[in-house]
């Protein structure tokens, strides 16, 4: 598939890549959004709106990810390993909040969307892993004040995180792979085009079924990752 042995590679993950581990989907007729409507539980407004309905909604994400039957699947274990083998640059880019990259091996990692484990605080500089239930009155541990703490999730309506050194990366990439993505959600849905438009960039999706971005890709394959990525990386 690679027609440059060494390129550097950026690799673009959504929740598809995390469901066989046992998390939901966003889109999926089982998913998240089919649940939970996104202005309620996933804005700035709905959490100055009803922050105890948001805390519970990422309280029960909280909960469901730290049990140990949710561990990292063939898919993430595939792409650590690429990142370890490959001899050009390889940066994984997720819109994912769990922590299965991370617990696979992977190291050059982006969580653009943010991550389900760490929290922050409104009125200090707090940034720190948490996997206890938060609330409106959880005292923060650095300042000690209470209702400042969020989850550290990027919402709807908010800048994503690290864009410049993504996009630099895109920039600069011989090979952009999409995994596990509906491509629904920007600017990640927007990150194929980009790297189209720097010359020479081949595109790849690995998709359960075609994305709303399959047109922009140079090859497709269709399947559930555990599948798909591991044949792939060998
Ligand atoms: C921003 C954290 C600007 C929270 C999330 C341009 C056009 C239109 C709209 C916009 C635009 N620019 C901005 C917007 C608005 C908005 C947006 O895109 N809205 C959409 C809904 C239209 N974007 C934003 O607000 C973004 N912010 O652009 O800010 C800005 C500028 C200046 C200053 C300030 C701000 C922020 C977006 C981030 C929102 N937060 N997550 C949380 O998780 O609770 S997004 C959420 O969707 C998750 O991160 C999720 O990962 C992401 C994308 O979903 P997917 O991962 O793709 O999941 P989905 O279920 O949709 O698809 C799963 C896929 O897997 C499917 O294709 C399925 O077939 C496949 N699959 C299933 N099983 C398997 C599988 N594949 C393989 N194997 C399997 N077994």
């Amino acid at each position: 598939m690679l027609r440059d042995e060494a390129a550097p590679i950026v690799i673009l993950t959504g929740a598809g890549i995390s469901k066989e581990s046992g998390l939901h989907t966003f889109r999926d007729p089982d998913g998240i959004w089919a649940r939970y409507d996104i202005s309620e539980v996933a804005t700035p407004d709905a959490f100055i709106n009803n922050p105890d309905l948001v805390h519970h909604f990422y309280n029960d994400r909280r909960a469901a990810l730290i049990d140990p039957d949710i561990q990292p699947n063939t898919a993430h274990r595939a792409l650590a390993r690429l990142e370890r083998e490959w001899p050009g640059d390889v940066l994984l880019v997720t819109q994912n909040i769990d922590d299965l990259h991370g617990r696979a091996g992977s190291k050059n990692l982006i969580h653009m969307h943010g991550e389900l484990l760490k929290i922050r605080c409104n009125h200090c500089d707090l940034l720190t892993h948490w996997s206890d239930p938060l609330g409106r009155e959880t005292p923060c541990p650095a300042c000690g004040k209470s209702g400042g703490l969020r989850p550290h999730v990027v919402w709807f309506g908010e800048m994503p995180l690290e864009m410049e050194r993504i996009y630099a990366a895109l920039a600069d990439c011989g090979l952009f792979i999409s995994i596990g993505t509906s491509g629904n959600v920007y600017p990640a849905a927007g990150f194929v085009q980009t790297a189209r438009d720097e010359a020479g960039t081949e595109t790849i999706e690995l998709n359960l079924e075609p994305s709303n971005g399959a047109t922009l890709f140079d090859h497709s394959q269709y399947g559930p990752a555990t599948e798909l990525v591991p044949a792939f990386v060998n």
